[in-house]
């Protein structure tokens, strides 16, 4: 049951009334290490996590990546006396492949994927950089025992369990402006790193526990200048002293560029923009009097032509995280690269509002800046900054105004007051509360998105800041501020796996049916229906086109596989249309998963590269819903007739409901049994509270399946094909005075 209620309190109590998605065993991928390789190398990796049975292969959203699976083979040489306070360890249920990657793939993060017995599994990041890369060697406890690593490289290590601490030696040379960047929370691991760099005499040189990018405060960064030649030390470990396998990291030490703001962050899709990137050790990098933590940095002009294909420029083409609150952006990737290799990525948002930067002093009203109307405004939230921005409205025109700066990664947590020309605080606008996945994919935000009303004709005033001013702002406290009136309604999709607490993927059983649950960013008022498909299905899967009905903001697309589908897996496409202003236009949906199980409290989410769908055998039963399409004059009832489908093994009852799952408007599925013998089952449905229209829904089948040799049941729960429901008005009874 999926509310789009704004609180927290509903939201607690809703979650008592959906469970977790129930199903077979998927494949669940928790640690692939390492977790990055160097391009046009190979190295084997480790893969972990549950029902990795049979392993088969590893896919990853690059072409230029591979794998291939090394069979398991027991250690020539274990040893004799293990210690004996210590219960040797359970043997991991791990897979061993060997990773290639072509030396053209672009340094940047991608999605891996297992691929067994049991299907294919969720993502996990896999780094592709243009370093060179290396392994943390244990025992690494004490500076005496540093794993000695080279440098301009990525070090790949993982904090176990005990107290791990993991030491690192390196030599630097004076002069060098030395980056140790620590990537772990950000690449799906577990680790809340700690990170101290010392001297070769044992002085404490630097400690960082986490730098400021704000949601993602979990991962260490340490800039520092060499005083002298010689031998440096790095230790890491978890800040609460955790470690396990999924503690896993990459820790690159070097002269290597980055990047940790552009202005402007934008441009329009066909445009060449002249960007200012600013960071460190930017090849041909200018100084500047800009600094963050103290650690000046340096600028560089970089002109970046954007494309101008519908298609590219309502997507999002970017190699490194996105978090749920930002999936609705469209935009591309920055990279910059010196002799050591290449930075990090920074994202280069597509607007087609006309620029402007906004223009200091700017702090009280006086000064306001003036604005054309529509423009988007590019600026920074300096330390007890304010930006004032001025524009003439007239009387009920409607205003959107959308701040962007948590979404682009800047630290900001912006605050918006729309005053009068006198200074009266007219609205106090809230922060985005558009929370299209609840728990699962988590969008509200920091950000601002808010629809004004001009409630008189005359000036009004924009008052930007950020919230903690007094205390915080700088350089990267970026944003851009858009004003538009009558926007232009639009959307954003995406697809995400049925199970809304764990880890899940699209798994698909031969004669059974599954999910894709489709969650929708509606911007700028759009309100219209959507049509969602799914396309590239594999041979033998198919998946009826759903209707979103108007304001619905959640529905499930269910694809089919025939009796004899091919096992096997592929990326495939969904695809949502709506009309925008009278004109059809489609938007291709993004995917986006859990990466770490949650009970009540948001999941950690983020994006996917592509969206996978695999087959595997035999689905254990199945249930088709009939008709599948109705016509009914609102307020009648209608029949359904839902026949069930049972494998040889399952002779179980079946129970037919409508929970755990976003219905049309006010309807309800009664809650029917297919008892053990039976097929079939007939539900009567009322319409009198559902508004009219045209809507797709669904039933449940819920039901417990005997696995395995000991036969022990397990409750599964699978969807019916899709039914078409189209609700047509009363006819108009004749007009009573
Ligand atoms: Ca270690
Ligand atoms: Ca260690
Ligand atoms: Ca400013
Ligand atoms: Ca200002």
């Amino acid at each position: 049951m999926i509310r789009f209620s704004a609180t927290l309190s509903i939201l607690s109590v809703s979650l008592l009334l959906f469970s977790a998605h129930a199903e077979l065993a998927v494949p669940r991928l928790n640690s692939v290490y390492p977790p990055g390789i160097s391009a046009g190398s190979d190295v084997d990796v480790e893969v972990a996590g549950q029902n990795i049975e049979e392993p088969k292969a590893l896919f990853f959203s690059h072409p230029g990546i591979t794998a291939v699976f090394v069979p398991y083979e027991p250690p020539k040489d274990l040893p004799k006396d293990p210690p004996k306070d210590k219960k040797p360890p359970e043997p991991p249920k791990t897979a061993k492949f060997k990773v290639s990657s072509a030396k053209d793939v672009p340094p940047g993060d991608y999605d891996v994927r297992f691929i067994g017995k049991f299907g294919i599994s969720n993502p996990r990041v896999f780094v592709v950089s243009d370093f060179a890369e290396a392994l943390e060697a244990e025992p690494n406890n004490e500076k005496e025992k540093a794993t000695k690593v080279p440098f301009n490289a990525t070090i790949n290590g993982r904090i176990g369990g005990g107290e791990d601490v993991d030491w690192f030696q390196f030599s630097a040379k004076s002069g060098q402006r030395v980056l140790i960047e620590c990537r772990a929370w950000r690449i799906d691991s577990r680790l809340d790193g700690f990170m101290w760099l010392y001297g070769s005499d044992g002085k404490q040189l630097a400690m960082s526990q986490d730098e400021d990018i704000r949601d993602e405060k979990r991962d260490p960064f340490i800039d520092f200048d060499v005083p002298a030649d010689g031998e440096y030390f790095i230790k890491l470990t978890d800040f609460t002293y955790n470690g396990s396998p999924d503690h896993f990291y990459r820790v690159s030490i070097g002269t290597m560029p980055y990047l940790d703001f552009m202005l402007p962050p934008g441009g329009a899709p066909g445009a060449v923009v002249n960007v200012a990137l600013y960071g460190r050790n930017l090849p041909g990098g200018e100084a500047t009097d800009q600094k963050i933590n103290g650690r000046p940095l340096q600028k560089l002009m970089k002109q970046i032509q954007l494309p101008s294909e519908p298609e590219l420029s309502t997507e999002l083409r970017f190699n490194g995280l996105v978090r749920p609150w930002s999936a609705v952006l469209d935009g591309m990737e920055v990279r910059v690269k010196n002799d050591a290799g290449s930075s990090n990525a920074k994202l280069l948002r597509f607007s087609s509002l006309p620029p402007v930067f906004e223009t200091e002093p700017n702090n009280e009203i006086a000064k306001a800046q003036r604005l054309e109307i529509p423009c988007l405004v590019s600026g920074q939230l300096t330390r007890e900054d304010m930006d004032l921005f001025i524009f003439t409205a007239k009387k009920d025109e409607k205003f959107v105004i959308n701040v962007t700066s948590n979404r682009l990664g800047a630290p900001a947590d912006p605050d918006v007051e729309i005053l009068k020309a006198n200074g009266d605080v007219v609205i106090n606008a809230q922060d985005i509360g558009d929370n299209i996945g609840q728990l699962r994919f988590t969008s509200n935000g920091r950000d601002v998105n808010h629809l004004f009303t001009a409630p008189a004709n005359g000036d009004f005033i924009v008052r930007l800041e950020h919230l903690f001013r007094q205390a915080q702002g700088g350089p990267h406290y970026i944003y851009q501020l858009e004003i538009q009136r009558d926007a232009e309604p639009d959307f954003r999709v995406i697809c995400s796996p049925p199970d809304e607490i764990r880890i899940d993927s699209h798994v698909l059983y031969q004669g059974g049916r599954e999910r894709l649950d489709i969650l929708i960013f509606r911007m700028s008022g759009h309100n219209e229906s959507i049509t969602v498909e799914a396309r590239n299905l594999p041979p033998g899967v198919s998946a009826d086109p759903i209707v979103i009905g108007k304001d619905v903001k959640w529905g499930t697309l269910v694809v089919t596989a025939a009796p004899d589908a091919a096992i096997g897996h592929s990326e495939i496409q969904v695809v949502a249309t709506s009309e925008i202003k009278g004109k059809k236009s489609s938007r291709k949906a993004r995917g986006g998963v859990i990466v770490w199980d949650t009970v009540n409290t948001p999941a950690l989410a983020r994006m996917t590269r592509n969206i996978m769908l695999a087959v595997r055998e035999k689905a254990p039963f199945a249930i088709t819903a009939s008709p599948a399409e109705i016509s009914v004059v609102k307020g009648q009832t209608f029949d359904l007739t839902v026949t069930l489908k049972r494998s040889d093994e399952m002779p179980n009852a079946v129970q037919i409901n409508g929970a755990g799952y976003q219905l049309p408007p006010n309807m309800s599925i009664p809650v029917k049994s297919i008892d053990p013998g039976q097929t079939e089952a007939k539900l009567t449905i009322a319409t009198e509270k559902l508004p009219e229209g045209t809507y797709s829904f669904m039933v449940n089948g819920d039901g417990q399946v005997p696995v395995g040799k000991e036969k022990k049941n397990m409750r599964c729960v699978y969807p019916s094909n899709t039914v078409k429901l189209i609700v047509q008005p009363k006819p108009q009874p004749e007009a009573k005075k």
